[in-house]
């Protein structure tokens, strides 16, 4: 029976989507993000969740070197291994330059900080990030023009170098698509 109630439910909403909706109605509240590193092997998943000052990103990797690394949202939904160059400059629809450090920034892609990898070769961490979106209709929106990509760099981010903070080669990446 509640099956067949929601399918009555999304039949109306699919028949008054054209007149009635707002780019809300479409957006997911959560999407999972699966990484790959250079090798191609599993390197975990990102979350994200529109939360309410921005979208929430909860990084779970693993497969990847000790150290600090950056992280950033990159502009094509595109993840080419082993250097992933195939996912383009970062996210920045505003046209600002790179870092939160920098008089000029920050890229919508950017995040406040990056991710610290164990000797297990795994880390978590989790950003809220102001200035991106899930709603499809938004000028910020991760699904802009296809999709996104989540990228995760050699070296951490020094906030300031302008296109890229300085972070080194991409060593995985995660296509972000609705
Ligand atoms: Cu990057």
């Amino acid at each position: 029976m509640r099956l067949g109630w929601l399918a009555i439910v999304v039949l109306i909403g699919g028949i008054t989507a054209a007149a009635a909706q707002g780019p809300a109605s479409t957006a997911p509240k959560q999407i999972k993000v699966h990484l790959v590193n250079s090798a191609g092997e599993d390197a975990g998943v990102a979350t994200f969740k529109t939360v309410k000052n921005g979208v929430k990103v909860k990084l779970e990797l693993k497969n990847l070197r000790f150290g600090m690394h950056a992280v950033h949202i990159h502009e094509n939904p595109v993840c080419d291994a082993p250097d992933f160059a195939g996912a383009g400059g970062h996210f920045n629809p505003d046209g600002r330059q790179h870092g939160f450090l920098n008089p000029m920034g920050h890229h919508n892609g950017d995040f406040p900080g990056g991710i610290s990898i164990g000797e297990d070769h795994a880390g978590e961490a989790t950003f809220v990030l102001q200035s991106i979106s899930l709603d499809p209709g938004a000028p910020n929106s991760l699904f802009l023009h296809g999709g996104t990509s989540i990228v995760v760099h050699a070296k951490p981010d020094d906030q300031k170098t302008n296109p890229s903070g300085d972070s080194g080669n991409r060593i995985a990446c995660g296509i972000i698509q609705r």
